[in-house]
C-alpha cells in the first residue's frame, strides 16, 4: 500500500529546535532554502504546500509568486507584519499566528523593562561590579508606583500590561484607533496627547505599514525631559533617529526597548547612553512561552493538512 507523500513545507525563519524537531517528523522541511541555495530551491518550490515563519520574518508577495503549491502560512509569533496577509488571502491561502499564548511574557517583559528604565536596574548593578559604590552612593532614581501609565495599542498584550500597572497603583491612559470597550482608562485620540498626559509610554500595537513612525520626534516633545518610552511592539512604530535624537538631547528621560528598526542591528548610538535599557527582542522569551508558541504553530499547520479548521487564523 502506498503511503501518501509527506507534506512539503518552507521554514523561512531560524525556529527553535523543539519546533523544527517537530516539523522534521511530520514533512518534508526545507529550512530557508530560498535564501541559502536558490538553485536548489527552484527545483522544490512547485511543491511547497506551507511555510513557517516567525514574528520577523518577511512573507512577501515575491515569495508567494514562486510558490504555486502554497496552502498555508503558519507564523511563530503574535505579529505578522512580515507577511503579505492581503497577497495570502487573495490566494486563498490562510496566514495562522500564535496568539493569547505569549501575553504574560510580553506584559511582564514591557513592566520589567519600564522597572528597569526607572529604577536603573542594569545600570545601578554595572556600578556595584564596576566597583564604584564605596565612592559614594548611587544616584537617585525615578519612582514607577503611583505613575501615570500610557499604552500605544490596547489589546491582548496591552491589557495585560494595564492589569500589572494597575497592581503598581499607576493610573492608565491609552491610544487606540477607537474607545475601547470594557477598559478602564482614559483615551486619546492622538499619540501626541497621550503622550503629554502620562509619565510612561509603553508601546504594544501591531507593526506595519499602519503604525510606521507613530511615535515620532512630536510624540516624543510631548513625552517630555521626565517622561520615559518603553517599546516591546515593532521596531517599526518608533522613528528610530528620532528617538536617538531625543535620547541624546534630552527631550525625553530615557527609554527601554526590546525591539528594533533593523534586528540584530541595533543603532550604535545607543550603546553608550546611560539612559537606556537594551534587550534582544526577547519579550515572549521564556522556554513555556516559547514552547506554547511552537506548539501552536504546529497545532495550526496540522489542522490545515488534516482538513480541520485553524486554530488561530488571522482574520482575512
Ligand atoms: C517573535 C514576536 O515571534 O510574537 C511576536 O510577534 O515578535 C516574537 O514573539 C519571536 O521572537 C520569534 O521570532
Amino acid at each position: 500500500m502506498n503511503t501518501p507523500a509527506r507534506p512539503e513545507v518552507l521554514v523561512v525563519a531560524p525556529l527553535m529546535p523543539f519546533l523544527m524537531e517537530a516539523l522534521q517528523r511530520e514533512y518534508v522541511v526545507h529550512d530557508r532554502t530560498h535564501v541559502n541555495d536558490p538553485s536548489a530551491f527552484a527545483a522544490i518550490a512547485p511543491r511547497i504546500r506551507g511555510v513557517v515563519a516567525n514574528g520577523e520574518a518577511k512573507v512577501p508577495l515575491a515569495l508567494m509568486d514562486q510558490l504555486p503549491a502554497l496552502e498555508v502560512i503558519s507564523v511563530f509569533g503574535v505579529g505578522y507584519d512580515g507577511v503579505d496577509v492581503p497577497a495570502a488571502h487573495e490566494r486563498k491561502v490562510p496566514v495562522t499566528n500564535t496568539p493569547e499564548v505569549l501575553n504574560d511574557d510580553v506584559a511582564d517583559l514591557a513592566i520589567g523593562l519600564l522597572l528597569s528604565i526607572a529604577r536603573r536596574i542594569p545600570q545601578a548593578d554595572r556600578f556595584v561590579r564596576d566597583g564604584q559604590w564605596p565612592q559614594g552612593p548611587f544616584p537617585l532614581n525615578r519612582k514607577v508606583s503611583g505613575a501615570r501609565l500610557g499604552l500605544v495599542g490596547i489589546g491582548r498584550i496591552g491589557q495585560a500590561i494595564a492589569k500589572r500597572a494597575r497592581a503598581f497603583g499607576m493610573s492608565i491612559a491609552y491610544t487606540a484607533r477607537s474607545p475601547r470597550e470594557g477598559v478602564d482608562g482614559t483615551y486619546h485620540a492622538d499619540p501626541v496627547a497621550l503622550a503629554a498626559a502620562v509619565d510612561f509610554l509603553v508601546v504594544i500595537t501591531p507593526g506595519g505599514a499602519g503604525t510606521r513612525g507613530l511615535i515620532d520626534a512630536r510624540v516624543l516633545e510631548a513625552l517630555g525631559p521626565q517622561g520615559y518610552l518603553v517599546n516591546v511592539a515593532r521596531g517599526s512604530v518608533v522613528d528610530e533617529p528620532a528617538l536617538v535624537e531625543a535620547l541624546q538631547k534630552g527631550t525625553i528621560a530615557g527609554a527601554a526597548l526590546d525591539v528594533f528598526a533593523a534586528e540584530p542591528q541595533v543603532p550604535e548610538a545607543l550603546w553608550a547612553m546611560p539612559n537606556v535599557v537594551l534587550t534582544p527582542h526577547m519579550a515572549s522569551g521564556t522556554r513555556q512561552t516559547r514552547e506554547a508558541m511552537a506548539q501552536l504553530t504546529f497545532d495550526n499547520l496540522r489542522a490545515h493538512f488534516a482538513g480541520k479548521p485553524l486554530l488561530t487564523p488571522v482574520d482575512a
